[in-house]
């Protein structure tokens, strides 16, 4: 098989606060698992972000600058970083698809050891995925990760290099698949 395995429409569609309401708010409070229980909380619908600490808030004050849950939650960095970056589910699906496609240890060439046998040293795909989506930088993805300083430099070089035609170990199909994805976290400050 040849050519890019994945389109970069699914990429494109997600820089509109929009797209968050039905993803990525519980998605990343139960990542972070003490949040919880927000859960519990109803709000209206002209009003449905609810803040952990009660207060129900329209969405356009979500990642605004200012803080309005009385905890400031709506300005969480990681759950303000994930409203930049592709749905967490995208991104596993799209990490899964690479896997697929080139095998299960293809993602050493970008993470290092770690990535081989389907991520399984970075706690596996879905883990791998949401910290790609709420690690700001490849500094903190490395700490949520585990990745090693030298494994962390690598992917970044690989990152870089796959953005500027240098595809390094990846086949030009590989690089392909990669460069929208790797686009979006260059333009949202990962490296
Ligand atoms: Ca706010």
């Amino acid at each position: 098989m040849s050519g890019s395995i994945l389109h970069p429409v699914i990429f494109l569609s997600l820089s509109c606060l929009h797209f968050t309401l039905s993803f990525s708010i519980r998605d990343v409070m139960q990542v972070d698992g003490k949040r919880g229980e927000t859960s519990a909380i109803i709000c209206p619908t002209w009003h449905p972000f609810a803040c952990p600490s009660g207060e129900c808030l329209p969405i356009k004050y979500l990642c605004d600058g200012s803080a309005d849950c009385s905890d400031s939650y709506d300005e969480n960095h990681r759950m303000c970083t994930a409203f930049t970056r592709p749905p967490v589910e995208e991104t596993a699906a799209f990490l899964q698809a690479l896997l697929q496609a080139h095998g299960k240890d293809f993602l050493v060439k970008v993470f290092g050891n770690k990535a081989a046998n389907n991520l399984e040293g970075m706690g596996g795909i879905d883990k791998a995925a949401v910290a790609l989506s709420q690690s700001k930088t490849a500094d903190q993805f490395a700490n949520d990760i585990g990745l090693k300083a030298e494994d962390e430099k690598r992917m970044v070089m690989v990152m870089e290099g796959i953005l500027n035609g240098n595809n390094g170990e990846l086949s030009p199909n590989e690089a392909a698949d990669f460069r929208f994805f790797v686009q979006k976290l260059q333009e949202t400050g990962f490296f």
